[in-house]
């Protein structure tokens, strides 16, 4: 951030303080926050507002993700441009209890034949159409690799989960009783444990949501494990060991003593875990919920951690659905630590939640042209992400 101190910054502050002044009185999406406080730039930047005048920064800036060393572009000052988007039809709201068509419910009969079984809590099955397979031919690209350094591959082995959270059809994961949550919580850790006695990586997620891509409402996920760490785990696993090197601690462990100690990103806490907008949050109302104590991975978490893992996970998804009044589409996954690896010490567990919703129920971010060419780029701040969310924690109607 240093780097970015302009001399010019005199200028800057009072320009933006006129359009601070204006966009206050215009929008309800910025809450009174505190300051960035420890945001360097910034802090010079507001020492030049009258104090009646304390906000989110207002102007274009970038902040850094510690986690894989990535850059994303903030510009506040577009929250109140003119929209024209797309206008999408909304999901059906009412689902049966069990739908006879579906290929998750209990009993029915999947794609490839197999029968479901009459399950009563959650129920796992190896992929029908899975995009790993364990007995991938051995070196069967070694020639084409040797010729050429552009063309290098490489065969990888690996499996495809489904997970049924629950034998409801038309409850999603955030509707779950804590019960519900928690029985799943139990089954990513199992299923982690497991597959790390054979595969590099165990990439646990739940795509929600037909904007997400995902085929069918009964409430599932999916687990894929393979003989590979994929490219985010790799940054994450790169940025995490430089940073215990460094400084001689965990980064997550760090970063979450200060949030907390902050609050300003804090969406939920309890004595176990935080769920926050990331100050580097890329999506609109992107979180990232982290143990507050050093686990490394889901099978390490205790009882203790599940429950208040399941009880936090209850109030944030609820959160989420209430934001638009619509059940909230994300792409939701746990990174822990690789297996069948060395020291994994710099690793903290922790899940990520990528909601694309921006605006409204059908209104949603996309990922295009400068952030496919350049950098992602939000325009709504962190924290008034947090403060919307945070809000939508306390209430209870939905
Ligand atoms: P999504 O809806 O999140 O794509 O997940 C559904 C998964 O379920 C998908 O990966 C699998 C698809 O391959 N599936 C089966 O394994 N068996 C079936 O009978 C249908 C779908
Ligand atoms: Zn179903």
């Amino acid at each position: 951030m240093r780097r970015t101190a302009l001399p010019h910054m005199r200028f800057y502050a009072k320009l933006t303080l006129t359009f601070a002044v204006s966009l206050r009185t215009l929008s309800p999406l910025l809450p009174d926050e505190p300051g960035l406080a420890g945001f360097h730039w910034v802090r010079y930047v507001s020492a030049n507002i009258p104090t009646n005048v304390r906000g989110p920064m207002l102007h274009p800036h970038r902040r850094r993700n510690p986690l894989t060393g990535e850059w994303v572009l903030i510009s506040p000052q577009r929250t109140q441009r003119p929209w024209q988007g797309k206008q999408e039809a909304l999901p059906p709201a009412s689902l049966p209890h069990h739908d006879p068509a579906c290929y998750l419910c209990p009993g029915n009969t999947r794609a490839g034949g197999a029968q479901n079984p009459d399950y009563s809590s959650t129920f796992v099955f190896t992929n029908d159409y899975p995009a790993l397979l364990p007995d991938a031919p051995a070196d069967a690209s070694a020639e084409e690799q040797q010729d050429s350094f552009l063309l290098t591959g490489e065969n990888v082995t690996g499996t495809s989960r489904v997970v049924c959270f629950s034998p409801r059809h038309d409850q999603t994961f955030a509707d779950l009783p804590v019960e519900g949550i928690r029985a799943v919580i139990d089954t990513w850790a199992t299923e982690t444990a497991t597959l790390g006695e054979r595969y590099r990586w165990v990439q646990v997620f739940e795509n929600k949501g037909a904007l997400m891509g995902c085929s069918n409402a009964h409430p599932h996920g999916q687990i894929w494990a393979g003989s590979f760490l994929p490219n985010e785990p790799a940054k994450e696993d790169r940025e995490q060991g430089a940073y215990l090197r460094e400084h001689g601690s965990v980064l997550l462990l760090d970063y979450v003593a200060l949030e907390a100690g902050r609050g300003e990103r804090i969406v939920a806490m309890n004595d176990r875990w935080a769920a926050l907008v990331p100050f580097w949050a890329v999506w609109p109302y992107e979180l990232l919920i982290l143990p507050r104590t050093h686990i490394q991975r889901m099978p390490g978490c205790s009882t203790a951690d599940r429950d208040a893992l399941a009880a936090l996970l209850s109030v944030v998804l609820r959160a989420y659905d209430r934001v638009f009044s619509v059940t909230f589409p994300y792409t939701m996954g746990w990174h822990g630590a690789p297996f069948m690896t060395g020291a994994t010490d710099h690793w903290q567990l922790h899940a990520h939640i990528y909601p694309p919703l921006l605006r409204s129920a059908s209104v949603k971010k996309f990922m295009v042209g400068y952030e496919m060419l350049a950098e992602p780029q939000r325009d709504l701040t962190a924290e008034s992400a947090a403060g919307v969310l945070r809000a939508l924690c306390t209430t209870t109607d939905h």
